[in-house]
């Protein structure tokens, strides 16, 4: 058995799923059409380890067609797409993901994907290294290198480093600025709203949209809203954070005073109790609360249990809670990710440029993973200015280049005055 997925005859509803994503990734389909020529990563074995989505599913492809063997399973066990685990199963990837997989059988699935004895490996939240490194060290000889796809898997894989822990070279590719910049606030931005819109169809114009930090996912959300016609509230922690928010033009407040004047609440700061008790009690009739921070505690959710007198399920990720003095609020998506749990994550064209480093980050490591210490290392700039100029030519955008004159007089020290 070369795959285990929830069922094989959803494919041909996969396929679907991912020609339209392959409609909407330009760069990595102009990648796939050079590498197949090239064929860099021949002899790879990529044992990867990354929601199996439709965006994945472009990313695997084009890892095939680049040479490599692959064999996949999935980082979360909410987020797998059945029909495309079947479709690529059905491709001929070992693949071992299906949704609502236990903890065991997360494993297991991790397990299977390194019997061919990987190359290679891709991560989104470093499981599949520590598997390697805690539970099957033999096979990291093998390996020349690895990748990491977020921030919170570099920063462990960092103190690893650090640590002399590692036991092969791997690359953050989350570090990018053509991931993390584009991801956070244009993938995190639009489907924040994506998510507000499926589990409530609010009109958005003319509410006061209240963001909770302005960090970059709180940027992307509050930038957004403000072009959907909200009267958009940042609240901050952070005097600088603030102040650029005021500058670009947002009302800025604290929360106490946002509480009484919101329709709708949304936190994105990675802090605990960022919604709480105090904030319930002004909040008017019909306000709706959510978060797209990565941790469910934004909003203290026993509080708005304790403070109302009954609750009910009124639409698809969306629970009406009415107090006791009759005023109803609304929890999106019970306070997890409203942009994963309500909508569908990153956009296609977001996700174009985070795999694409991904790509290219691979191709790197079986090149000259060897000579890499065993590390953590940034992709090189020029490679992200390579993506960004590639996705431009993609949306037929053509920019300005330096003459040499130009060149020379930047770095020209005695040009003063
Ligand atoms: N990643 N292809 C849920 C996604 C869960 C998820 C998560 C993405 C993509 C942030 C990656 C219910 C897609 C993903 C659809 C979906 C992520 C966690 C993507 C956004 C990050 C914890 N983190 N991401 N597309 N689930 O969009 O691979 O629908």
């Amino acid at each position: 058995m070369k795959f285990k997925v929830a069922d094989l005859s959803l494919a041909p509803q996969g396929r679907l799923k991912l020609e339209w994503a392959e409609s909407r990734m330009p760069v990595l389909m102009r990648l796939r059409e050079r590498f197949a020529r090239e064929q860099p990563l021949r002899g790879a074995r990529i044992a990867g380890c990354l929601h199996v989505t439709k965006e994945t599913g472009v990313l695997v492809r084009t890892l095939r067609a680049a040479g490599a063997e692959v064999s996949w399973s999935g980082c979360n066990p909410l987020s797998t797409q059945d029909d495309v685990a079947a479709c690529l199963a059905d491709e001929g990837t070992s693949i071992y993901a299906w949704r609502g997989l236990s903890v065991e059988e997360f494993y297991w699935c991790i397990d299977r994907t390194l019997d061919f004895q990987p190359t290679l490996t891709l991560d989104d939240g470093a499981d599949l290294i520590f598997s390697v490194h805690n539970r099957h060290p033999e096979l990291a000889r093998g390996i020349r290198g690895g990748t990491e796809e977020t921030t919170t898997g570099v920063h462990r894989l960092r103190a690893m480093g650090k640590a002399g822990k590692l036991l092969y070279p791997v690359i953050a590719v989350n570090d990018a600025e053509t991931k993390w910049d584009f991801d956070n606030v244009f993938g995190t931005g639009q489907s924040s709203i994506d998510g507000i819109i499926r589990s409530t169809a609010i009109l958005l114009a003319g509410k006061v949209f209240v963001v909770a930090g302005f960090g970059h996912c709180g940027r992307g959300t509050a930038l957004r809203a403000r072009g959907m016609g909200s009267l958009v509230v940042v609240t901050e922690v952070d005097p600088i954070q603030a102040l650029k928010a005021r500058l670009e033009g947002f009302d800025v407040l604290p929360m106490d005073e946002a509480a009484k004047i919101g329709d709708v609440f949304i936190t994105a700061t990675g802090m605990k109790d960022v919604l709480c008790e105090r904030h319930f009690r002004v909040m008017k009739d019909g306000a709706v609360i959510c978060n797209t921070g990565h941790y469910d505690c934004e909003i203290r959710i026993p509080d708005l249990e304790a403070l109302a007198e009954s609750h009910r399920e009124i639409r698809p990720n969306n629970e009406e809670y009415r107090m006791k003095d009759g005023r109803r609020i609304y929890l999106l998506a019970r306070g997890r990710l409203v942009n994963l749990a309500g909508a569908e994550g990153h956009p296609s064209e977001v996700m174009d440029m985070s795999f694409a480093n991904q790509l290219l980050a691979l191709v790197r490591l079986h090149r000259e993973g060897d000579k890499l210490s065993k590390d953590v290392h940034d992709l090189p700039r020029e490679q992200d200015q390579e993506l960004a100029a590639l996705k431009l030519e993609t949306l037929g955008i053509r920019i300005d280049t330096l003459t040499p004159e130009q060149i020379a007089y930047r770095s020209d020290y005695a040009a003063g005055t």
